[in-house]
């Protein structure tokens, strides 16, 4: 018997985000976002996709939600294309009243079936149209704006929304688009990437950016709606776990500890503590921003909880050398194996990602400890399986690698909250179905749900679909 650690109102459920699963790009007045522009650019998407039909579940809406409740999932977070709310996407650019009523009715749709909306406000797909007129998250004055009047018109069209998350994974918008150049816009100082970006600099403007559109977003949120819709406010960040590469190596310990905050503790420290960790500050000088008194007293404290994107894990090697301008993972090397020969874990069809239950444990524990215990949503956590697309249909259902993934680390998650005291108060798996990965296009699936590409976008449901609901309802505490 399982013994019930998690609190009776524990969200569990699944997850998605618009780009990767609506499809309908032109319908019902959407503009185009930097991700339907990415992807015409050839060679950006290993097999030369998009998201125009993707899942198609914008004319799906209502088998998604059944596919919800056949898994008996109490909560289900999505996100909210910004393009189909306000085409162009600035604040004095008309707002699209098909686009509001169209996720106001899936809101309702869910709650009429009794699950709970987490809704994301941007996960990646800005309007094109702000990319093109200012430059986007790079223009400090105009995106922060713009994105707050957005943010606005959403949270006094949803009321029934209680849980609103700002930014899906910051580090993703700033590092892989403004960096390494891999995702929309794909900028970077890689001039075979792109003919224009500076990945010395532009990735840590973008951060600082979206720390104050968030932040934004928050103080509109708890001054005008708050109070009335009695919902709460986030921001999603993602985190690998960490290990040094040699155990007894103290610069090795030095460097993971290192990792973590240029990954997390960028956004995190602003968020709970006001200001940019030391180590940032330390290799960046110059050209990580800098926090005004009026900047940090705004974004210092605008966490009502703490989204976490969890997936993998990685041995840290410390570097010698001077950092490169380029850097932004804190001057190391990311391993799958460590000095003694250990694997950190098995492989699967994304080339950074390996299972490893325990660092999800091991994180929950850091991130919980470092920002004062705070209450702890896990937004994502997920795996792909090696080779999963070339399987027979018979073998893709039965999923066995990832229900084992699942398995493994809700364990660690109940453990994290039974043993170690960490406030974790909902879990949504990534992700509800397999849909557009980014930049590896459809050949890589993270869905418990199979979508058959190839037959209509026809849903069927894997093994690991079935199998997270018993965990969870064991774990849960019945009052
Ligand atoms: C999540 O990010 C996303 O939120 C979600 O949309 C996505 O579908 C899901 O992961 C699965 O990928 O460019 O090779 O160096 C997870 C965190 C962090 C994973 C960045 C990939 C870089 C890969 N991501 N990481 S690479």
């Amino acid at each position: 018997m399982t013994k019930a650690v998690l609190p009776k109102d524990f969200l569990w459920g699944f997850a998605t985000a618009s780009y990767q699963i609506e499809g309908a790009p032109t319908e019902d007045g959407r503009g185009p976002s930097i991700w339907d522009e990415f992807c015409k650019i050839p060679s950006k998407i290993a097999d030369g996709s998009s998201g125009d039909v993707a899942c198609d579940s914008y004319h799906r809406t209502a088998e998604d939600i059944a596919l919800l409740k056949s898994t008996g999932a109490r909560a289900y977070r999505f996100s909210i294309s910004w393009s189909r709310i306000i085409p162009i996407g600035g604040r004095n650019d008309p707002v699209n009243p098909a686009g509001i009523a169209f996720y106001k009715k899936f809101v309702d749709d869910l709650l009429a079936e009794g699950i709970v909306p987490l809704v994301t406000l941007f996960h990646w797909d800005l309007p094109d149209g702000l990319d093109k007129r200012y430059g986007g998250l790079l223009n400090k004055e105009e995106f922060v704006a713009d994105y707050a009047h957005y943010a606005r018109t959403m949270f006094e069209a949803m009321p029934k929304v209680k849980h609103w998350i700002t930014f899906n994974e910051p580090w993703c918008s700033s590092i892989l688009g403004y960096n390494v150049g891999v995702f929309a816009p794909g900028r970077t100082s890689d001039r075979t990437k792109s003919p224009v970006g500076d990945s010395s600099r532009e990735c840590w403007i973008v951060g600082h950016n979206l720390l104050l559109a968030h932040a934004t977003a928050v103080k509109i949120y708890r001054e005008e709606f708050k109070t009335k819709d009695g919902g709460e406010i986030g921001i999603t960040l993602n985190g690998d776990a960490v290990y040094p590469w040699d155990p007894e190596d103290p610069l090795d310990i030095e460097a993971a500890e290192r990792k973590l905050e240029f990954s997390i503790s960028w956004f995190a420290d602003p968020i709970y503590y006001g200001r940019y960790p030391e180590s940032m500050i330390q290799q960046l000088g110059e050209r990580l921003p800098t926090f005004t008194p009026e900047e940090a007293a705004l974004v210092q404290g605008s966490n009502d909880f703490y989204g976490m994107n969890h997936y993998t894990a990685n041995y840290i090697r410390h570097k010698t050398s001077a950092p490169d301008p380029a850097d932004f993972l804190g001057n190391l090397e990311t391993l799958f194996t460590s000095k003694s020969g250990t694997s950190i874990g098995p492989e699967t069809q994304s080339s950074w990602l390996r299972p490893n239950p325990q660092g999800f444990r091991d994180l929950l524990v850091w991130i919980s400890k470092r920002y004062g215990n705070p209450k702890i949503y896990c937004t994502e956590n997920g795996t792909s399986v090696k080779g999963e697309n070339d399987l027979p249909r018979e073998q893709i259902l039965d999923d066995e690698f990832r229900a084992e993934y699942f398995r493994g680390y809700i364990d660690a998650l109940a453990k994290a909250v039974s043993e170690d005291g960490v406030d974790v108060r909902g879990y949504m798996a990534w992700s509800l179905m397999d849909n557009f990965e980014w930049a590896d296009g459809y050949e890589t699936r993270f869905g418990v749900t199979f979508v058959d590409y190839e037959g209509g976008q026809k849903r069927y449901p894997k093994k690991s679909a079935k199998i997270i609901g018993p965990l969870f309802e064991a774990l849960i505490k019945e009052d």
